[in-house]
């Protein structure tokens, strides 16, 4: 990264670091998934289209205009939309017939685990690739037993899998390849965007997603029969009234969560202007930090592919690396910095889903087989971001992490050990 331009920085924090006793930056909590508010007129109208027509759920006109975009947007034949990513990663799951054991990484949001697991599938966990934190093509072929029926591979940070080098391995070894596209929306690979891979895609609308619908969640998918099953599943396996189908559950989006769907989708556009300036704003302003890196987009997502410049990305996250070699602080440290100045840092996915209960039980040595994920896992730092940040947030964010830099010694021995209990790490 270059250093920082001297005649365009302000002055960063000009009272001590909050963390050696100075005020706070930031009077109020500046979070990571701070939610997007798109046009309030245009959700308000048709909030009162619905409340008008007194059909608030059960595929009512708002999920099926939403889908219908949705269908633009991804470039896909069907899009069902769902109550939320995690019902809508169960329901393809059990669409798709997976069973025994699947494979996943285990650096991901615990839910991509838990959908198997709450079918009593197993999740067999995958080690990532260092440069990308996507699951690690190479890591797959050992992990297949007789019991494995699939692989779900997550789009970390919005970047694509290494989707060819999945497939084949999927193809060669009659496996089914689903993706956790939860924080892909709006990015492409190969140009394409990211909707139409393996046998669907999986997207969340959570209220921290780049394309928000309070809750919410869809599949994407070109197979006009697994559409079908799941269209039936998401609504209890009903085919008509009376005629039950199919097992099913109730994963269905409500009227008002598509109509913040619908109007957050539109705003699309704007919102990944805003992150990707942002982006580039911490990009120059965290140059010269020692042991720190920006994970950068532009970058080739898997090493057997060449970023071709006009891949889409959303930049909803900005996902620094802490090297505690090289860096003054750790990231641990870091953290309790930023938070002493109301900056809620957070450390996705940390501890990595096999540190968490129940696998952590289950397989109490998996980390032994995931030293990547481990690595990864304690370095890294995600920074605030999306259109409630700007350029002067994101000068003093950088400015706090220079400065602690510069006093590290200072900030050290002001931090509590590692062992006690501090404000940072309850929120953590
Ligand atoms: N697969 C992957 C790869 C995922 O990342 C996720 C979700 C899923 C599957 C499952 O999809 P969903 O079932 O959730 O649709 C957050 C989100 O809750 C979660 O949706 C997301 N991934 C994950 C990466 O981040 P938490 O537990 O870390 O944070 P949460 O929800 O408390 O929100 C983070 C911060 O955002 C808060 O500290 C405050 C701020 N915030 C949050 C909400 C909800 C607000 O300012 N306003 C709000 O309304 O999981």
């Amino acid at each position: 990264m270059h250093a920082p331009d001297p005649a365009s920085s302000r002055p960063w924090k000009p009272t001590p670091l909050a963390a050696l006793g100075g005020a706070p930056a930031f009077a109020e909590p500046l979070h990571v998934g701070r939610p997007n508010v798109p046009d309030r007129a245009k959700l308000l109208e048709r909030i009162e289209g619905a409340l008008d027509r007194r059909w608030f759920t059960n595929d009512g006109p708002l999920v099926q205009e939403f889908e219908a975009a949705l269908r633009r947007q991804l470039q896909v034949k069907h899009v069902v939309a769902m109550c939320n990513g995690t019902t809508a990663l169960e329901i393809a799951i059990r669409a798709l017939g997976l069973k025994g054991e699947v494979i996943v990484p285990s650096f991901t949001f615990v839910a991509t685990a838990h959908a198997l697991q709450w079918q009593e599938i197993t999740p067999v966990f995958a080690d990532i690739e260092p440069a990308t934190h996507l699951i690690d093509p190479a890591q797959i072929e050992r992990l297949i037993t007789p019991r494995t029926t699939g692989i779900i591979g997550v789009h970390t940070w919005g970047r694509p899998c290494d989707v060819a080098a999945l497939a084949e391995i999927a193809d060669r070894r009659g496996l089914t390849l689903l993706f956790d596209a939860a924080h892909a929306m709006g990015c492409t690979h190969h140009g394409a965007p990211i909707g139409r891979f393996g046998a669907a895609e999986v997207f969340s609308f959570h209220a921290t997603k780049c394309v928000q619908a309070f809750e919410g969640g869809a599949v994407a998918t070109n197979d006009d029969a697994l559409a079908e099953k799941m269209r039936l599943m998401r609504n209890f396996g009903f085919a008509g009234y009376d005629r039950v189908v199919y097992l099913g559950i109730n994963g269905k989006l409500s009227e008002i969560n598509a109509a913040m769907g619908l109007t957050s989708l539109e705003d699309l556009p704007r919102v990944v202007m805003h992150n990707r300036r942002n982006f580039q704003l911490y990009h120059h302003g965290l140059g010269g930090l020692p042991g720190v890196r920006l994970l950068d987009y532009e970058q080739a997502a898997s090493a057997s592919a060449v970023h071709d410049q006009r891949e889409a990305r959303n930049y909803q996250y900005v996902v620094l690396e802490c090297d505690s070699a090289q860096s003054p602080l750790t990231r641990d440290e870091l953290v309790e910095v930023l938070t002493a100045e109301n900056v809620r840092a957070r450390r996705y996915f940390y501890p990595g889903c096999h540190r968490m209960e129940p696998y952590r039980t289950l397989f109490p040595d998996a980390g032994k087989q995931l030293p990547v994920t481990e690595e990864v896992a304690a370095k890294v730092l995600l920074l605030p971001t999306g259109p409630t940040v700007g350029e002067e947030e994101i000068q003093t964010i950088c400015g706090i992490l220079h400065r602690a830099a510069a006093e590290s010694a200072e900030v050290r021995s002001a931090l509590p050990p590692p062992e006690v209990d501090s404000p940072a790490r309850r929120i953590l």
